[in-house]
């Protein structure tokens, strides 16, 4: 009985492993389109859970660390630095030979707060300023020369409105600051592509304001080869529309596009977008799938993921890389975010690092686009 037991384990297993060999893999039904990567932590690198880290290896053909290369966890004090994680992960990257981004380098949230301030704790000169940025931009992006892909450069430096984000990098530097940071980034690496990334993009006025940064940063004479539309996504926002008039706004004005966030949060929203300072008390009817998502509900998000990637194929002339944050719905960061302990489903693969089924549609909606 026992016996037979771990025979038909066996044939189960063998038949899973035979199934999964012969399936394509999102970075192979994509190639020619544009990259498709994956946000990876450092578990999966140091292959923690061997089988996130297979499935990162196989299915995927670009890859951006979720947090170790943050100016916080890489350049924790002024003199001193973290390589580890940051080492490893990019040594990953080359050994899968996937495209890896550098994520990212000047970002007014997890930063360390010595950045911005002197001995006496007061503010730096924007001289000291500058300086601090040049020196953390040439050591990140000098170290990893000629292996990383592009930089994500600025993040987030704009509010919805389309007003500068009054950062302590704005407060002391003006706008300028981004045009020193996209800079020092060429300098350290001229061959490295360098990116402007925010989240809601598909917001009018902040696709607007984007659009006049990069006109700016080229009439400045500064490289940028892409806007970064991080596209942390709702059930119901943003619009199908509206993204798609961001992807036309850019393109009009000749600026290539990365998915560089994607995910579709299944649970009801206290807010749209993902203004990372936002946090909001947890309650029961904000959390209504601990015990799996009904099937009308499943089959919707399965109809919002296969649109928004029917939209990003049919910009492909002009989208270079889409990218999803996290792997699995276990390991995703909107367990925790806006309302911390939530049960979310937000990934492409499911908390028993199955292939979603979703997963095969998109790999034959991108075939025919061949
Ligand atoms: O997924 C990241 C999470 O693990 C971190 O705790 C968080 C800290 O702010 O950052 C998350 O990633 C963010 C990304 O770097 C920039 N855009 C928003 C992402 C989600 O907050």
């Amino acid at each position: 009985m026992k016996i037979e037991l771990i025979s038909a384990v066996t044939v189960i297993v063998l038949l899973a492993t035979l199934h999964s060999m012969a399936q394509k893999s999102l970075g192979e039904a994509t190639k020619g389109e544009f990259l498709f990567g994956v946000a990876v932590n450092m578990n999966q690198v140091k292959g923690i859970n061997p089988i996130e880290t297979e499935l990162i290896s196989k299915e995927f053909s670009a890859i951006v660390p979720e947090n170790c290369m943050k100016p916080q966890p890489i350049h924790p004090k002024k003199n001193r630095y973290y390589w580890k994680d940051a080492d490893k992960l990019v040594t990953f990257g080359e050994k899968n030979n996937q495209a890896i981004t550098g994520h990212c380098l000047i970002w007014h949230s997890q930063i360390g707060k010595w950045f911005f301030i002197d001995a006496d704790g007061k503010d730096v000169s924007p001289e000291e300023l500058k300086e601090r940025m040049r020196q953390h931009i040439s050591k990140v992006v000098g170290r990893y020369k000629g292996r990383i892909k592009g930089w994500d450069v600025v993040n987030e430096a704009f509010e919805d409105d389309g007003s500068y984000r009054k950062s302590k990098f704005y407060q002391i530097l003006g706008k300028d600051f981004i045009k020193y940071a996209f800079q020092f980034a060429h300098e350290a690496d001229p061959n490295a592509e360098l990116y402007y990334n925010d989240y809601n993009v598909e917001t009018p006025s902040k696709c607007d304001a984007i659009v006049e940064l990069v006109k700016d940063l080229r009439t400045a004479g500064c490289r940028i080869d892409a806007v970064g539309s991080q596209s942390h996504m709702h059930m119901n926002l943003p619009t199908l529309d509206s993204t798609e008039a961001s992807f036309k706004k850019l393109r009009d004005a000749g600026i290539h596009i990365l998915i560089t966030e994607w995910d579709i949060s299944i649970l009801p929203s206290p807010y749209e977008g993902a203004n990372v300072s936002a946090n909001f008390n947890y309650s029961k009817e904000m959390d209504p799938y601990r015990d799996g998502v009904p099937d009308v509900i499943q089959q919707k998000w399965n109809k919002r993921i296969l649109d928004m990637f029917g939209l990003f194929l049919k910009y492909r002339d002009v989208v270079d890389r889409v990218t999803v944050w996290g792997l699995t719905d276990n390991s995703t960061w909107l367990n925790n975010f806006p309302i911390h302990g939530r049960k979310d489903y937000p990934m492409l693969f499911d908390r028993n690092n199955q292939r979603k089924p979703v997963v095969d549609e998109m790999i034959k909606l991108a075939e025919k686009f061949k």
